[in-house]
């Protein structure tokens, strides 16, 4: 497999076309962005870190019956995926209060949620991803009704797998942020990455072990991110 035309370059990945028409190389890069973009800073060995981390995430869902793009990793920074079409939906799925949904219901952060809260934004740079519902969805015709009930479902299926890889290594998973894509059959399965840029994750002693390091400025993002990855190595060999 060889690595072809750059097709798209997002903020922090670069996907390129290969052989296969079927099939993308995805390349994760050090940029680190907050504020939707506004923000930007190259973290030398980010990408390839979390180009690990989403790996083995995503070989736990494959194996556990969720339908993934992701198909094998290459290399320390590199992953081949299946082709999608992404939807432009960022599907936020919260366990606990943080974030933006603290800030929106002036609560302060670490309740756990007595079930937890799905939330749908529109992935728009030129919009700032505004918050949307299940209506402007059908709207911008992002999805048809029963798509988006197989979405749901999924990320609820997929929050009780990654709770539990996650408390594996000791962590809390807050929330997350997941995207979805469809086949060239029309079929809906999960993609892009899941790795601390895209879950909110807490140590039993209320550490962040996430992206939050580099949006609050409250530690080392290399030095948080390979504790995860070691972490999950280690559980892996166990
Ligand atoms: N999130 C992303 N990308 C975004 C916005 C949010 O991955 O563009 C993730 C955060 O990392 C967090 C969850 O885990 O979605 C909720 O974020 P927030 O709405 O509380 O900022």
């Amino acid at each position: 497999m060889r690595k072809g035309r750059l097709l798209y370059e997002g903020k922090a990945k670069k996907l390129y076309e290969t052989e296969d028409k079927q099939l993308i190389w995805v390349e994760y890069c050090d940029n680190a962005t907050a504020l939707n973009g506004k923000r930007k800073e190259e973290i030398k060995g980010k990408g390839a870190l979390n180009n690990q981390i989403t790996s083995l995430i995503f070989q736990k869902l494959n194996a556990e019956q969720i339908q993934t793009s992701f198909i094998e990793q290459l290399s320390k920074t590199e992953q081949l995926n299946q082709k999608v079409e992404i939807i432009p939906l960022e599907v936020v799925l919260r366990n606990r209060v943080a974030g933006s949904f603290a800030k929106r219901f002036g609560l302060e952060e670490g309740e756990v949620l007595p079930q937890p809260i799905i939330e749908f934004y529109y992935k728009s740079d030129a919009l700032d991803d505004p918050f949307i519902n299940d209506a402007h969805v059908y709207f911008l015709e992002l999805a048809q009704p029963e798509e988006l009930e197989f979405i749901k479902s999924e990320t609820l299926k997929i929050n009780a797998l990654l709770q539990k890889i996650w408390a594996k290594i000791g962590l809390s998973l807050v929330d997350f942020k997941l995207e979805f894509g469809r086949t060239a059959e029309g079929e809906i399965i999960l993609a892009d990455e899941i790795s601390p840029d895209t879950c909110r994750l807490w140590d039993a002693e209320g550490n962040h072990l996430d992206k939050d390091v580099f949006r609050r400025n409250i530690g080392d993002l290399i030095e948080v991110y390979s504790r995860v990855l070691t972490a999950l190595q280690e559980e892996k060999e166990l």
